[in-house]
């Protein structure tokens, strides 16, 4: 793990982390907004502190990992703020994910306690870990759990010291190159300097209402949208999932100012404006419009400006370097590409020996800056080799900047790294899940551009001998459905005789697409 890299936030000075800045707001102003019923800062520092006494007499100490896996709501949030005051570490859950995968987040971050909605995969994960993890549950607990209202219901305590800047705030999983997802480990230092940046970026404040419909078990919805909100004020309405007439409300009538979404939303939202334009003018009447996670089609921007006036700012990110990139607050936000570096940021590109290119041409991006992770969770090889000797996060995402200094991304340096609807795919991770069907011989994901996914994931399968070939997509689909989160289903099987390979028998992966060109659609 590396700790205590620089930060340009002091912490240990006041009393708590500055990702909580906010509390000190009025205590009567709307933080967080779940369709009309608000959390004001005030009642959210009430209930937190409550929640953090509950954990701590509950055995949770500073350090420790509390797990979540529940919908976007108040106990979430609750949740956060307490871990973050008591130094605890939050640890996301995509409420997605099937048993295998939320079973290894659980025990990979080697979770203490884990707060699960009730009937949930990540209840029935804790109730087979009982000796481990201690369940509070959303709903209704089992023997030998706990109810999130107990816990929310006990003497507030005193707030502990704030943590060290260089204190794990966070466990992000992500997915990388190989199979299983790794454990981002994202500081409050780190976090506080980058989300400074960024907000003041984009001028985000205390007069902002943010129309929230990013999952809030990624960096883009629980870094920017909640603890962004936490730190500068201002009220997120926050929606269960996303939807564009919820969108459209927001801004029509609920005053909302900013919306932040994934590419593949703007794609939701332009379909919808298409079918309905009158709705475009409540969109008009935004402060702004953000994408990111993935890139946006300069098609999608244009159509966007046509209908609502806004020219949508596009940035590129990672959970391991947070905001990085990002188009101008004021001046040109240009279409396909991403910008400049965020403030305090250092980007370069560098070509296959991480030497800097030369002006104009294309290499890998790499990032240095204090919002850095610090490190994969009890990964210290995986850590050391995603940074070079000198510092450099590599990300792994090829680009080129042009002349007036903005960035393209033009892909990515691994074929295993999917990117579909905004969500980070391993490929490899696919492939194993597939291989363990009987009927499998070989398997290669791959992701092909798709203009309302990004991408979109289908496999090229081999299958043993003396197997129903016809019956087999189906059955693989089925199979995938038991083990993967839903978005990880390819959406298409291609039974082959053989995958492309050279002459040492290695897989030609780039090779693999060639497979599918000219297919009809399914
Ligand atoms: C849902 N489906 C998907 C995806 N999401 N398929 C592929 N990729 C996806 N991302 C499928 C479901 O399996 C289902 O298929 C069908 O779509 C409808 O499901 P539903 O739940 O209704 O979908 P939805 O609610 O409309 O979800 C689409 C979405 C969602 C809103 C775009 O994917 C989403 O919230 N994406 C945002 C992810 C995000 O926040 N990424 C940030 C990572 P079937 O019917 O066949 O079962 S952080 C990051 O990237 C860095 C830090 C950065 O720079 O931001
Ligand atoms: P994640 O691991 O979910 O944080 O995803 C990070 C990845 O999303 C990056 O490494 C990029 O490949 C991709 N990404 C994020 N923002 C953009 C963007 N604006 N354009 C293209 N790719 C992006």
């Amino acid at each position: 793990m590396r700790g205590g890299r620089g930060s340009a936030i002091t912490l240990g000075m006041g009393t708590r982390s500055p990702l909580l800045a906010a509390l000190d707001r009025p205590p009567l102003d709307p933080a967080f907004d779940f369709d009309g019923s608000a959390l004001t800062f005030g009642a959210l520092d009430r209930s937190s502190c409550r929640i953090a006494a509950g954990l701590a007499r509950l055995g949770v100490r500073p350090g420790d990992r509390v797990a979540w896996f529940g919908p976007s709501s108040p106990e979430l949030i609750e949740l956060l703020v307490a871990v973050l005051r008591m130094g605890a570490i939050h640890v996301p859950i995509n409420t997605r994910y099937q048993s295998e995968e939320t079973a290894h987040v659980l025990d990979d971050s080697g979770a203490r306690l884990a707060v699960v909605a009730e009937g949930s995969v990540g209840h029935a994960c804790t109730r087979e870990r009982a000796s481990a993890v201690t369940t509070v549950v959303l709903g209704q607990p089992g023997p030998g759990e706990l109810s999130f209202e107990a816990l929310r219901n006990g003497d507030e305590a005193a707030d502990a010291p704030a943590p060290a800047a260089d204190a794990v705030a966070m466990l992000v999983y992500t997915s990388g190159t190989t199979g299983r997802s790794k454990g981002v480990a994202l500081t409050h230092g780190g976090l506080a300097a980058n989300l400074d940046a960024i907000l003041g970026l984009w001028r985000l404040g205390p007069d902002d209402r943010l129309a929230l419909c990013l999952p809030l078990f990624h960096v883009h919805g629980l870094g920017l949208g909640v603890l962004g909100t936490l730190m500068r004020g201002g009220t997120a309405l926050v929606a269960q999932r996303f939807d564009p007439a919820w969108v459209v409300d927001a801004f029509a009538s609920r005053g909302a100012t900013v919306f932040m979404g994934v590419p593949t939303m703007y794609a939701r939202l332009l379909e919808h404006l298409d079918a309905t334009p009158a709705d475009a003018r409540a969109l008009s009447k935004g402060r702004l419009f953000t994408s990111g996670s993935a890139a946006l089609p300069a098609s999608h921007h244009q159509a966007f400006a046509r209908h609502t006036g806004h020219a949508v700012l596009e940035r590129y990110g990672m959970t391991e370097t947070g905001f990085t990139l990002s188009n101008p607050y004021e001046g040109e936000r240009r279409a396909g590409t991403v910008g400049f570096p965020v403030p305090g940021v250092e980007v370069r590109l560098v070509d296959d020996a991480d030497a800097p290119c030369p002006p104009g041409e294309t290499g890998e991006i790499q990032v240095r800056g204090p919002g850095l992770l610090a490190g994969y969770w009890g990964l210290d090889e995986a850590t050391r080799a995603a940074f070079t000797g000198d510092g450099w996060f590599r990300t792994g995402d090829v680009a080129f900047v042009d002349a007036d200094g903005y960035h393209h991304i033009v892909g990515r340096r691994s074929v295993d790294i999917i990117k579909s609807g905004g969500f980070k795919i391993s490929a490899r991770e696919i492939e194993d899940a597939l291989l363990e069907h009987p009927a499998l011989a070989e398997a290669a994901v791959i992701g092909l551009p798709d203009p309302v996914w990004g991408e979109r994931i289908v496999a090229a399968v081999v299958a043993r001998a003396g197997q129903d070939v016809r019956a087999l997509p189906a059955a693989l689909g089925e199979h995938c459905a038991r083990q993967l989160a839903d978005f990880k289903k390819p959406r298409r099987f291609l039974v082959v005789e053989s995958l492309p390979r050279n002459a040492l028998g290695k897989l030609q992966k780039h090779r693999v697409a060639e497979l599918f060109a000219g297919l009809a659609p399914e």
